[in-house]
Protein backbone atom coordinates (compact mmCIF):
# COMPACT_ATOMS: atom_id res chain seq x y z
CA UNK A 1 0.00 0.00 0.00
CA UNK A 2 0.85 3.26 -0.97
CA UNK A 3 0.86 6.25 1.42
CA UNK A 4 0.94 10.27 0.90
CA UNK A 5 1.96 12.80 3.18
CA UNK A 6 0.05 16.03 1.99
CA UNK A 7 -1.71 18.77 2.89
CA UNK A 8 -4.96 20.18 0.93
CA UNK A 9 -3.76 23.27 -0.95
CA UNK A 10 -0.41 22.61 -1.60
CA UNK A 11 1.94 20.31 -3.95
CA UNK A 12 0.81 16.91 -2.64
CA UNK A 13 -2.61 17.92 -4.70
CA UNK A 14 0.32 16.61 -7.51
CA UNK A 15 0.59 13.41 -6.09
CA UNK A 16 -3.08 12.88 -5.64
CA UNK A 17 -3.95 13.57 -8.72
CA UNK A 18 -1.38 11.57 -10.16
CA UNK A 19 -2.16 8.32 -7.92
CA UNK A 20 -5.95 8.89 -9.18
CA UNK A 21 -5.21 9.13 -12.33
CA UNK A 22 -3.32 5.96 -12.09
CA UNK A 23 -6.26 3.96 -10.44
CA UNK A 24 -3.65 3.20 -7.53
CA UNK A 25 -5.14 2.29 -3.63
CA UNK A 26 -3.55 4.79 -1.02
CA UNK A 27 -3.61 5.34 2.05
CA UNK A 28 -3.38 9.69 2.56
CA UNK A 29 -2.01 10.90 5.94
CA UNK A 30 -2.88 14.67 6.47
CA UNK A 31 0.16 16.92 7.54
CA UNK A 32 -1.38 20.08 8.74
CA UNK A 33 1.39 22.49 8.25
CA UNK A 34 -0.83 24.99 9.58
CA UNK A 35 -0.97 23.68 13.27
CA UNK A 36 2.70 22.39 12.59
CA UNK A 37 2.47 19.26 11.86
CA UNK A 38 5.27 19.29 9.43
CA UNK A 39 7.66 20.09 12.23
CA UNK A 40 6.51 17.17 14.57
CA UNK A 41 9.76 14.69 15.53
CA UNK A 42 7.76 11.91 13.93
CA UNK A 43 7.65 14.08 10.18
CA UNK A 44 10.78 15.54 10.65
CA UNK A 45 11.69 11.54 10.81
CA UNK A 46 10.34 11.00 7.25
CA UNK A 47 10.99 14.15 5.39
CA UNK A 48 13.85 16.14 7.63
CA UNK A 49 12.59 19.02 5.42
CA UNK A 50 9.31 19.10 7.14
CA UNK A 51 7.51 19.36 4.00
CA UNK A 52 4.72 17.93 2.10
CA UNK A 53 4.46 15.76 0.17
CA UNK A 54 6.10 12.84 0.94
CA UNK A 55 5.74 8.69 -0.57
CA UNK A 56 5.63 5.97 1.38
CA UNK A 57 5.86 2.50 -0.72
CA UNK A 58 7.12 -0.21 1.54
CA UNK A 59 11.13 0.82 2.08
CA UNK A 60 11.19 4.06 -0.30
CA UNK A 61 10.23 6.68 1.13
CA UNK A 62 10.10 9.95 -1.97
CA UNK A 63 10.25 13.69 -1.20
CA UNK A 64 10.21 15.90 -3.63
CA UNK A 65 6.81 15.88 -6.28
CA UNK A 66 8.11 15.61 -9.67
CA UNK A 67 9.76 12.68 -8.23
CA UNK A 68 6.94 11.13 -6.79
CA UNK A 69 4.82 12.04 -9.67
CA UNK A 70 7.62 10.04 -12.11
CA UNK A 71 7.32 7.34 -10.07
CA UNK A 72 3.81 6.72 -9.73
CA UNK A 73 3.82 6.75 -13.84
CA UNK A 74 6.55 4.13 -13.61
CA UNK A 75 5.08 1.84 -11.26
CA UNK A 76 1.46 1.66 -12.67
CA UNK A 77 2.76 1.89 -15.92
CA UNK A 78 -0.48 1.08 -17.53
CA UNK A 79 -1.25 4.80 -16.39
CA UNK A 80 0.34 5.93 -19.47
CA UNK A 81 1.39 8.82 -16.43
CA UNK A 82 5.25 8.48 -18.40
CA UNK A 83 6.64 7.56 -21.32
CA UNK A 84 8.21 4.14 -20.79
CA UNK A 85 10.95 2.78 -23.44
CA UNK A 86 11.04 5.77 -26.05
CA UNK A 87 14.31 7.69 -24.35
CA UNK A 88 13.25 11.07 -26.91
CA UNK A 89 9.61 10.75 -25.41
CA UNK A 90 11.25 10.24 -22.10
CA UNK A 91 13.44 13.78 -22.54
CA UNK A 92 10.58 15.37 -23.66
CA UNK A 93 8.73 14.62 -20.78
CA UNK A 94 11.77 15.32 -18.40
CA UNK A 95 12.42 18.60 -19.97
CA UNK A 96 8.60 19.60 -19.09
CA UNK A 97 8.94 18.33 -15.42
CA UNK A 98 12.26 20.12 -15.32
CA UNK A 99 10.57 23.76 -16.74
CA UNK A 100 7.91 23.31 -14.60
CA UNK A 101 9.63 23.27 -10.88
CA UNK A 102 12.93 25.27 -12.04
CA UNK A 103 10.85 28.11 -14.42
CA UNK A 104 7.37 28.56 -13.89
CA UNK A 105 7.14 27.45 -9.98
CA UNK A 106 9.79 29.39 -9.27
CA UNK A 107 8.46 32.78 -9.27
CA UNK A 108 5.45 31.77 -7.72
CA UNK A 109 7.32 30.57 -5.19
CA UNK A 110 9.24 33.49 -4.50
CA UNK A 111 5.70 35.13 -4.50
CA UNK A 112 4.60 32.69 -1.54
CA UNK A 113 7.40 32.98 0.25
CA UNK A 114 7.92 36.87 0.16
CA UNK A 115 3.99 37.54 0.69
CA UNK A 116 3.18 34.71 3.56
CA UNK A 117 5.43 31.46 3.83
CA UNK A 118 8.74 33.15 5.33
CA UNK A 119 9.16 34.62 8.39
CA UNK A 120 8.30 38.14 8.46
CA UNK A 121 12.06 39.40 9.08
CA UNK A 122 13.05 37.16 5.90
CA UNK A 123 10.73 38.82 3.60
CA UNK A 124 11.70 41.21 0.92
CA UNK A 125 8.79 42.77 -1.06
CA UNK A 126 10.71 44.63 -3.06
CA UNK A 127 11.01 41.10 -5.30
CA UNK A 128 7.81 40.54 -5.88
CA UNK A 129 7.36 42.55 -8.89
CA UNK A 130 9.87 40.89 -10.57
CA UNK A 131 8.71 37.59 -9.72
CA UNK A 132 5.66 38.53 -10.90
CA UNK A 133 7.80 39.37 -14.44
CA UNK A 134 9.66 36.40 -14.13
CA UNK A 135 6.40 34.09 -14.15
CA UNK A 136 5.36 36.09 -17.52
CA UNK A 137 8.13 35.04 -19.21
CA UNK A 138 7.95 31.56 -18.00
CA UNK A 139 4.41 31.12 -19.27
CA UNK A 140 5.18 32.85 -22.83
CA UNK A 141 7.88 29.76 -23.44
CA UNK A 142 5.53 27.28 -21.99
CA UNK A 143 2.73 28.43 -24.11
CA UNK A 144 5.00 28.55 -27.70
CA UNK A 145 5.57 25.00 -26.28
CA UNK A 146 2.07 24.26 -25.96
CA UNK A 147 0.81 25.97 -29.21
CA UNK A 148 -2.51 24.03 -29.94
CA UNK A 149 -1.44 20.95 -28.33
CA UNK A 150 -3.93 18.91 -25.77
CA UNK A 151 -0.91 17.78 -23.99
CA UNK A 152 2.44 19.45 -22.96
CA UNK A 153 4.61 16.02 -24.03
CA UNK A 154 3.67 13.87 -26.84
CA UNK A 155 0.23 12.98 -27.67
CA UNK A 156 -1.26 11.98 -24.40
CA UNK A 157 -1.48 12.75 -20.62
CA UNK A 158 1.18 12.35 -18.92
CA UNK A 159 2.39 13.02 -15.28
CA UNK A 160 3.99 16.39 -16.99
CA UNK A 161 0.90 17.93 -17.47
CA UNK A 162 0.00 17.57 -13.84
CA UNK A 163 3.26 19.41 -12.71
CA UNK A 164 2.28 22.35 -15.21
CA UNK A 165 -1.51 22.39 -14.77
CA UNK A 166 -1.37 22.22 -10.98
CA UNK A 167 1.17 25.31 -11.31
CA UNK A 168 -1.43 27.09 -13.70
CA UNK A 169 -4.07 26.33 -10.93
CA UNK A 170 -1.16 28.07 -8.40
CA UNK A 171 -0.82 31.32 -10.10
CA UNK A 172 -4.36 31.50 -11.12
CA UNK A 173 -5.18 31.35 -7.08
CA UNK A 174 -2.90 34.06 -6.63
CA UNK A 175 -4.64 36.51 -9.19
CA UNK A 176 -1.89 36.36 -11.96
CA UNK A 177 -3.01 35.79 -15.66
CA UNK A 178 -2.06 33.34 -17.44
CA UNK A 179 -1.55 35.64 -20.35
CA UNK A 180 -2.12 33.13 -23.26
CA UNK A 181 -5.49 31.94 -24.86
CA UNK A 182 -4.18 28.70 -25.29
CA UNK A 183 -2.24 28.50 -21.27
CA UNK A 184 -6.38 29.56 -20.60
CA UNK A 185 -7.73 26.25 -22.22
CA UNK A 186 -5.29 24.50 -21.53
CA UNK A 187 -5.51 25.12 -17.85
CA UNK A 188 -9.45 24.71 -17.85
CA UNK A 189 -9.34 21.69 -19.72
CA UNK A 190 -6.60 19.78 -17.60
CA UNK A 191 -8.22 21.21 -14.23
CA UNK A 192 -11.59 19.63 -15.43
CA UNK A 193 -10.33 16.20 -15.32
CA UNK A 194 -12.20 13.95 -12.80
CA UNK A 195 -9.22 12.82 -11.35
CA UNK A 196 -7.76 15.75 -10.30
CA UNK A 197 -11.51 16.67 -8.83
CA UNK A 198 -11.58 13.67 -6.95
CA UNK A 199 -7.98 14.29 -5.47
CA UNK A 200 -8.79 17.76 -4.23
CA UNK A 201 -12.04 16.37 -2.48
CA UNK A 202 -10.07 12.75 -1.49
CA UNK A 203 -7.09 15.77 0.37
CA UNK A 204 -10.27 17.78 1.48
CA UNK A 205 -11.59 15.23 3.30
CA UNK A 206 -7.94 14.19 5.05
N1 LIG B 1 10.35 20.93 -4.13
C1 LIG B 1 9.37 20.39 -3.21
C2 LIG B 1 8.73 21.54 -2.45
C3 LIG B 1 7.82 21.05 -1.33
C4 LIG B 1 7.26 22.22 -0.55
O1 LIG B 1 7.88 23.30 -0.43
N2 LIG B 1 6.08 22.01 0.04
C5 LIG B 1 5.43 23.03 0.81
C6 LIG B 1 3.90 22.96 0.58
S1 LIG B 1 3.50 23.24 -1.10
C7 LIG B 1 5.66 22.77 2.29
O2 LIG B 1 5.53 21.64 2.73
N3 LIG B 1 5.99 23.81 3.06
C8 LIG B 1 6.13 23.68 4.47
C9 LIG B 1 7.40 24.28 4.95
O3 LIG B 1 8.16 24.84 4.14
O4 LIG B 1 7.63 24.21 6.16
C10 LIG B 1 8.34 19.56 -4.00
O5 LIG B 1 8.06 19.91 -5.16
O6 LIG B 1 7.82 18.57 -3.46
Amino acid sequence: MLTVYGCPKTRSARVVWALEEAGAEYAYHKVDLFTGAGRQPDYLALNPAGKVPALVDGTLTLTESAAICTYIGDRFPASGLTPQGDIAARACYNQWCYFALSELEQPLWTLAKHRFALPEKRRVPAVLETAQWEFSVAARILALGLGEREFISGDHFSAADILIAHTLAWAQAFALPLGHDNLDAYAARLLARPAFVRAQARELAG
